[in-house]
């Protein structure tokens, strides 16, 4: 018999790495998509199967956390062996903007589905999966930061998050259900959301490499990350939904660099190298040398990068480091692409793409790329 898998977020960066995890190992797999103006699907057009394919085993539902009637009847229709909760409001910046929108998504929401679950008497068959988040620890209290470390979140996100963690735990506690949480810290990859800093980083590189963009602005390039890649962390999604019992993981590297060596990084991968000068808001990043052929556009002595207050946060969460030591010993988990490789990976997807822009602009075409982020 096959399984039966519900995800929810199957449009963003995890749900569609997931997804991909999923049908490979042979399950059938249902995703709730949002109705928007313009499509949606990009990141998983390549595994798209048209409805009327015979054999489909990848089905997408018009659905919304917010709206729990449409989430029972979907959960209803599907009957999931697993439920992968990965839809929410996930920038942290944009919850300060809309936190009652976000705490409706990422709490409520969550909610929703258990309460969906247990309504339609399903908490022995199906098994749920909550991306929780680093963000929880906030204010860290411990470092690293593992398991039994105390929570102070930081933002309205966070706070959302940290109701969907406790919620997840009293419904396992409550009614016995399989409900678990993995608190993930940062995951990127090439699919990762433009305005995320890595990839707003990596597209930023890229374009102005290739004269389509001038400068690079950034907030906090002081703030410390534990940054893996998405597939190694929706590998342990799946993981944590197969054990006996449910129990609630630390997803990590166990490694950190602040957004500044990310920066570094990434202009190293397009034959850069960077000075960086001034302090605070002063702070630029020039170009010190270049080797190779992909920055054309740029000159020694460029500034590259700025400092913008309008990236700062409210409150900011400063370091994040986690130990994945838990995850290693109960599942065998082992993260295998290290940052280097994973920036590698963005910075060439964002070049290839930049590079096909400045040959159209080359030739009169006009190309509009989103630059504000
Ligand atoms: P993305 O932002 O790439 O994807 C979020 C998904 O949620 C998208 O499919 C989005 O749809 C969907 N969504 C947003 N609002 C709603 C809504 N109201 N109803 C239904 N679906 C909605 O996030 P990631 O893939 O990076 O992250 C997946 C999950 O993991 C999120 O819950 C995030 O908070 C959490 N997390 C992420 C980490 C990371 O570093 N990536 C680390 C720790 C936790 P649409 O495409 O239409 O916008
Ligand atoms: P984060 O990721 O807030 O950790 O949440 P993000 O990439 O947005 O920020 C990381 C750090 O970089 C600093 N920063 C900037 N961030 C953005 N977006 N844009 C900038 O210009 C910029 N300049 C500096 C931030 O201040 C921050 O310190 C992500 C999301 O995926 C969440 O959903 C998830 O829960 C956590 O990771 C773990």
């Amino acid at each position: 018999m096959k399984k039966v898998a519900l995800i929810t977020g199957v449009t963003g960066q995890d749900g569609s790495y997931l997804a991909e995890l999923l049908l490979e190992k042979g399950y059938e797999v249902h995703g709730i998509k949002r109705r928007a103006s313009s499509l949606n699907t990009d990141r998983i057009d390549h595994i798209y199967q048209d409805v009327h394919e015979s054999n489909k085993n990848f089905f997408l539902h018009y659905g919304d956390l917010t709206d729990s009637s449409n989430l029972t009847r979907i959960i209803n229709h599907v009957q999931p062996d697993e439920v992968y909760n990965l839809g929410a409001q996930s920038h942290v910046a944009v919850s300060f903007e809309c936190p009652e929108y976000t705490a409706d998504v990422d709490a409520m929401g969550t909610l929703r589905l258990l309460e969906a679950i247990r309504f339609l008497g399903l908490e022995k068959k199906t098994k749920f999966y909550q991306a929780s988040t680093s963000e929880l620890y906030g204010e860290v209290q411990e470092i690293p930061q593992k398991e039994t470390t105390p929570f102070h979140p930081r933002s309205p996100y966070a706070v959302a998050k940290m109701y969907a963690y406790w919620i997840v735990v009293n419904y396992r506690e409550s009614y016995g259900m399989y409900a678990c949480n993995g608190i993930l810290f940062n995951h990127e990859s090439p699919r990762r959301g433009e305005t995320f800093v890595t990839r707003k980083i990596t597209r930023a590189i890229a374009n102005i490499a290739q004269g389509l963009d001038k400068c690079l602005y950034l907030g906090n390039m002081d703030a410390l990350r534990d940054w893996g890649h998405a597939k190694d962390y929706v590998r342990m999604q799946w993981m944590m939904l197969q054990q006996d019992t449910a129990d609630d993981f630390v997803i990590a590297t166990g490694k950190q660099i602040s957004v500044r060596d990310f920066v570094v990084l990434s202009a190293k991968e397009v034959g850069i190298e960077l000075a960086f000068s001034g302090q605070g808001i002063a702070e630029i990043a020039t170009v010190k040398s270049i080797t190779g052929e992909n920055a054309p556009a740029l000159k020694v002595g460029d500034v590259i990068v700025k400092v913008d207050s309008r990236y700062f946060r409210p409150a900011e969460v400063e370091t994040l480091l986690g130990d994945p030591s838990k995850a290693k010993e109960k599942l065998g988990w082992i993260p295998q692409i290290t940052v280097e490789e994973m920036c590698a990976e963005m910075v060439e997807n964002d070049l290839n793409k930049a590079k096909q822009y400045a040959i159209l602009k080359k030739h009169g075409y006009k190309v509009a790329i989103a630059l504000e982020s």
